[in-house]
């Protein structure tokens, strides 16, 4: 065992839950980020004076660690080149289009490889030196695959979880991957290796049989040495109340009216909020909505679509050309079918506080969320949290991870452009009844499903589980 520190919960992650603001007179300071995962660490966190190990967000940022908020932050630093290898090649130009479908094509190059071999083992260090003994570290993500092992080996007196948000491929797509057995490998260092769905911990048993050759049963991997580990499903959900909260707010009430207002007071409003990824399916779903006002079933003047895309990635090649498909797309729609003052598609670029998606879903009378493959999808989650008087149609891709608990919801497989046009027009001419016996249910399943209760249910699957079996298994 290395030299131990004193955290007792760590959660490590590619990226630190703040983001470096720098003022107007050039003053630097923290400040948290918005997401769910923050906040629903952050009471078990300070109750276990916890840490969290991961990367500040800029190349060679060299930085001491640091208590922001009474979370106790332990930066790694990453150079440009690992930027560009680790993040942008093998994270995001290998991995995240591989375990995607493979929607778009995955490069592998060696150079990448080896810099997230690094990276990762930065990360497993980092966590080694500040766990304590027998603390809990969970590890999150595509990006640290391999830290579940580097860890082990350095601390095998951890329990160690690790949590993929994006979906586990199948074998079939998997094993392109030439670095496929290092993968199984180091994510066999976790305790409990936890997916969005079931589908993704039986793709990973079943590999594991196959490649690494070790027993498995259900969903338990037997080791050699006696260890076990643990694959099942947590899918993630949103802080839902505090969602609603600002959904119910005056200030959120009023903007909504005022964005309603801005777009011409429309019978109807369609959303899509999603990151610019190629994976979100925006193009298919502005496709079938044109589609619709071309031939005559919708009309501008009354069914208007606000697409909200934020950039991300930008230095990756095909997240360049998608973002040019896309503006291509909505300026040719917004030629041919709009009209002075009234474009048929709103497109904006922004990235917005959690008080303006809040006035945009609640603006909304139907929600199109279309990915060709998400691990969850938690836009669709935050839409209903927001429509608490149960209207509004949630019009949802089969292939995103939140149809497995959202199945009231207009089911619609993003391929299948003429699908997806009928189940707009089934969403849009739905009768207030349906609506409400929909969004009723849907509402139900993120109220008691929350992102306090994935947490806690992970983190007592790591403390409750036993990792050694009584008989050790032969191979
Ligand atoms: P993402 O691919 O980023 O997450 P998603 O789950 O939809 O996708 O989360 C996006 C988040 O960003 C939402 O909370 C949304 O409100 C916010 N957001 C989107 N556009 C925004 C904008 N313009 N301004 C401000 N906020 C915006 C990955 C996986 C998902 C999985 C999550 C969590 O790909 O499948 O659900 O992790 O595990």
């Amino acid at each position: 065992m290395t030299s131990t520190g004193t955290a007792e919960l760590v959660i490590v992650a590619n990226r630190l839950p703040v983001d470096r603001v720098v003022e107007a007179d050039g003053s630097l300071h923290w400040r948290r980020s918005p997401g769910g995962l923050v906040s629903a660490m952050e009471p078990v966190m300070k109750l276990h004076g916890g840490a969290w190990v991961g990367w500040p967000g800029s190349a060679d940022d060299v930085i001491e660690p640091f208590e922001e908020d009474g979370l106790q932050l332990i930066p790694i630093s990453l150079s440009a080149s690992e930027v560009e290898e680790f993040y942008e090649g093998f994270s995001n130009g290998t991995l995240w289009p591989l375990y995607h479908d493979v929607v778009a094509k995955p490069e592998f190059h060696r150079e990448w490889w080896d810099s997230y071999v690094t990276v990762n083992r930065r990360f497993a260090e980092k966590a080694a030196e500040v766990a304590a003994p027998h603390a809990m570290v969970w590890v999150h993500d595509y990006q640290l695959q391999l830290v579940p092992q580097m860890l082990r080996d350095l601390r095998p007196d951890l329990r160690i979880g690790f949590f993929l948000h994006i979906p586990f491929p199948p074998a079939e797509l998997f094993q392109q991957l030439p670095w496929r057995r290092q993968v199984l490998e180091g994510l066999l260092g976790a305790d409990i290796v936890g997916f969005q769905l079931p589908g993704g911990a039986q793709n990973f048993v079943r590999l594991v049989r196959q490649r690494v050759g070790f027993k498995t049963h259900r969903d338990t991997v037997y080791l050699p040495d006696g260890r076990l580990v643990r694959a099942a499903s947590y899918p993630i959900s949103i802080d839902t109340a505090d969602f609603e909260a600002l959904a119910r707010s005056v200030t959120v009430t009023e903007r909504a009216a005022a964005i309603r207002e801005a777009l011409g007071n429309p019978k109807r409003v369609i959303l899509g909020v999603d990151r610019l990824d190629y994976t979100k399916g925006i193009y298919p779903r502005l496709r079938a909505y044109a589609e619709l006002v071309a031939d005559g079933v919708f009309d501008v003047e009354d069914t208007v679509f606000v697409q909200v895309a934020t950039p991300s990635r930008e230095r990756v090649e095909q997240y360049r050309r998608l973002r040019d498909e896309i503006d291509r797309l909505v300026g040719r729609v917004n030629g041919d079918l709009g009209e002075i003052g009234r474009p048929a598609i709103s497109y904006l670029h922004s990235s917005y506080p959690r008080e303006e998606m809040a006035a945009l879903y609640r603006a909304a009378d139907i929600m199109m969320v279309t990915p060709y493959r998400d691990g969850m999808n938690l836009v669709a989650k935050e839409y209903v949290a927001c429509r608490y008087d149960n209207d509004g149609a949630l019009v949802l891709s089969e292939f995103a991870g939140a149809a497995f608990e959202l199945s009231q919801s207009w089911l619609v497989n993003p391929y299948d452009i003429n699908g997806m046009k009928a189940a707009l027009v089934e969403a849009a001419s739905a009768e207030p009844k349906e609506l409400t016996r929909r969004m009723k249910a849907m509402r139900k399943t993120v109220i008691e499903k929350d992102v306090a209760s994935w947490a806690s249910g992970f983190l007592d699957d790591l403390t409750t589980i036993r990792p050694v079996h009584r008989r050790r298994v032969r191979r």
